[in-house]
């Protein structure tokens, strides 16, 4: 693409770049922060790169069309790909393993796959709650992102897979997540030039990153062969489907390495992006008490005055306003910010010629603040989402599950997980911040809100 005509950001420094105001601990917040101004499409140069960065939701709405345009999954995917290879995230949507992992996990995402998690979803939500009653026991605050993907990692461990991390028993958090953390910011700062300092502070060494990809390997493999050793029988979960349903149509299988990086995407896909999106969604509902107010009263139509509740799988349906407080969290600060799409052929964008195999960045929190979509843009509302407000809206300007062929399979997933586990914790607790936290968002892979604490207090004191 020409991109000489593109706006970019204004302090451009020779032969690095666009790199004024870019802090690589930050590289979403930084970038939003470079490109806002410059509108719908803009350019930024980084060392010989250049990166093209699109917002507007007219733009978009071409690069939703997945007969012109793809999924590229060469610009900051690839540090994730050396470990989890052709799995459905990271795979290109041509390689014959993304067809065949797509088509044999399906039923595995069907509503009555949904109707078979939500006991499990309770069951870890039960755990957190009961996690939460000790801290309120003695006065104690929690850090909520830190809980959250304790509960989203539970869940996906034991809906996905049939295994336990543990993780409410213990004060760390379960060695696979200490592990993947690194893993991830190893991926993440393996993008920036090797020379650069701050990549070899910040990133940790080469002889970790190995043996913290062979934990994670190792853990899969255990929760693999539990399965074979016929622990859980033939659950139709997301492991079952892979070792003995196969593909739907032919029983075609995928092979063990690919399974075991299915398995290791999944657990990563599967929580991040969820228990950061439920952590935006408190820390929003707590700075607007009319809010908070209008979905403790939803949470108390639906289960009443008790706190003794069993929450049915239709209740999660009738809860729309919870619903709306986390798609407008997801407007915010959409945990995974951004993805890139790549044109098949020789097309344009915008009247503008691209070439096949030029590519662009669509920077989601860009995107789901185009001033030509969203007015008051920066401000928490939820009732955007309220029943049919979408429908007058431009239907691409949205996209925290992403688009097409390769948008999100665990969106059904994390929605029906993140609304039971936010209006159960809504109902039964009156949530503390500390009067002074301002939202500070830390980014890996995904966004999360840093060093949010709250101090959970029983609205009933009966059980
Ligand atoms: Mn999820 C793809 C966001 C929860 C498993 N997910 C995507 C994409 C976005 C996304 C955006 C597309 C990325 C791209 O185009 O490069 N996902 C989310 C968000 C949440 C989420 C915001 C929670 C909130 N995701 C989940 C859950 C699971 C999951 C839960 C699993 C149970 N996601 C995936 C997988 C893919 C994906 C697998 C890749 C799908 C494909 O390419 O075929």
């Amino acid at each position: 693409m020409d991109t000489t005509l593109l706006p970019h950001p204004p302090y451009r420094v020779p032969i690095v770049g666009d790199v004024w105001g870019m802090d690589p601990r930050r590289p979403i917040q930084s970038m939003l922060r470079q490109v806002r101004e410059l509108g719908p499409i803009s350019v930024r140069k980084m060392f010989a790169s250049e990166i093209v960065t699109v917002g507007g939701a007219e733009l978009v709405a071409e690069l939703s069309d997945d007969r012109r345009f793809a999924k590229y999954v060469g610009f900051h995917l690839p540090p994730l790909r050396r470990v989890v290879g052709d799995a459905l995230f990271t795979a290109d949507t041509d390689e014959p393993n993304w067809q065949l992992a797509h088509d044999i996990l399906a039923p595995a995402f069907t509503r009555e796959a949904m109707m078979a998690y939500h006991p499990i979803m309770l069951e870890v939500a039960w755990e957190l709650l009961d996690r939460w009653d000790a801290l309120a026991a003695v006065g104690h605050s929690t850090d909520v992102a830190a809980d959250m993907t304790r509960l989203t990692l539970e869940t996906i461990g034991r809906a996905g897979f049939g295994h336990r991390f543990t993780s409410f028993g213990n004060e760390r958090p379960h060695p696979f997540v200490a592990a993947m953390v690194r893993v991830l910011r190893y991926a993440d700062l393996s993008l920036l030039p090797p020379w650069l300092p701050i990549r070899r502070v910040l990133a940790g060494s080469a002889g970790q990153n190995r043996s913290d990809i062979a934990l994670m390997e190792r853990t899969v493999d255990e929760v693999i062969a539990a399965r074979r050793a016929g622990a859980q029988g033939d659950a139709p979960d997301l492991l079952g489907q892979m070792l003995k349903a196969g593909n739907p149509v032919n029983a075609e299988r995928l092979d063990p390495v690919n399974i075991r990086n299915q398995v290791i995407t999944f657990l990563i896909a599967g929580h991040e992006t969820t228990s950061g999106a439920l952590a935006f969604a408190i820390h929003y509902l707590l700075s607007q008490p009319e809010t908070l107010s209008r979905v403790r009263q939803e949470v108390d139509d639906v289960w009443g005055a008790c706190d003794a509740v069993q929450p049915a799988y239709a209740d999660v349906a009738k809860l729309r306003l919870v619903r709306s407080v986390l798609d407008e969290a997801l407007r915010l600060w959409p945990t995974a910010p951004g993805y890139a799409r790549v044109a098949r052929d020789d097309t344009t964008l915008g009247g503008r010629q691209m070439r096949a195999g030029d590519w662009a960045l669509v920077l989601l929190p860009l995107l789901h603040r185009d001033p030509a979509v969203w007015d008051e843009p920066d401000r928490f509302d939820p009732d955007r989402f309220a029943p049919g407000a979408a429908r007058s809206r431009q239907p691409h300007a949205y996209k925290p599950f992403g688009s097409g062929l390769r948008a999100c399979i665990g969106r059904q997933f994390a929605i029906h997980e993140a609304v039971l586990a936010l209006a159960l914790i809504v109902h039964r607790y009156d949530l503390e911040p500390d009067p002074d936290y301002r939202l500070r968002i830390a980014e890996s892979l995904t966004l999360k809100p840093h060093g949010f604490r709250v101090r959970p207090h029983r609205r009933r004191t009966a059980g």
